[in-house]
């Protein structure tokens, strides 16, 4: 076997093993702005750690605030989230078609003093393979599990249609 196929085999367990083999999260913003963040832009932003609550019992994670993932399709923050902005929500979707809406609000530290909504790529000291990872969505304060959602796969900014 020549040598770069035995190295890109190594690789690819490499990433098999931790979970991280080609996945990254489409980000789409209000006016369709797009970007594509992959796992190794993920980890180069500031990270805090966060307890994910589950059913029963805690994990530590290592997480970044969603406003700064939501910042790079250009979503409104502090002063400029108010009026219209009132009505954008946060669609986060995963792999398997689980989807959660999040206020664009609840993202935003002027607004709610501390951040509360994460996107967590390392859990209980280690990146997370699936079905759990490679990214998950962590939201302080829920005493239940449920809009945490394992292997978020997009994250899309939506407004609410005005009414007449
Ligand atoms: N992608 C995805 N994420 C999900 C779910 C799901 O069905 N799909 N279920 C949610 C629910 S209802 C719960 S209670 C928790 C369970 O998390 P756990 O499997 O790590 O205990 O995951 C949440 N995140
Ligand atoms: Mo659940």
């Amino acid at each position: 076997m020549q040598a770069w196929l035995v190295s890109g085999a190594l690789v690819a367990g490499l990433f098999a093993a931790t979970g991280a083999a080609g996945q990254s999260i489409a980000l789409t913003g209000l006016a369709g702005e797009t970007a594509q963040l992959s796992a190794a832009d993920i980890a180069a932003l500031p990270h805090q750690a966060v307890t994910l609550q589950l059913e029963g019992k805690t994990e530590p994670c290592d997480a970044v605030p969603l406003s700064l993932i939501l910042a790079k399709v250009g979503a409104p923050q502090g002063k400029a989230l108010r009026g219209p902005e009132m009505a954008d929500v946060i669609e986060v979707g995963a792999a398997d078609g689980y989807h959660v809406a999040l206020a664009l609000a609840e993202a935003d530290s002027l607004m709610r003093g501390e951040d509360q909504l994460f996107l967590a790529d390392r859990c209980a000291g280690a990146p997370m393979a699936p079905p759990e990872g490679p990214f998950r969505l962590v939201v302080i304060g829920d005493k239940r599990p449920a809009r945490s959602a394992r292997q978020v796969t997009s994250i899309t900014l939506l407004r609410l249609p005005s009414r007449p």
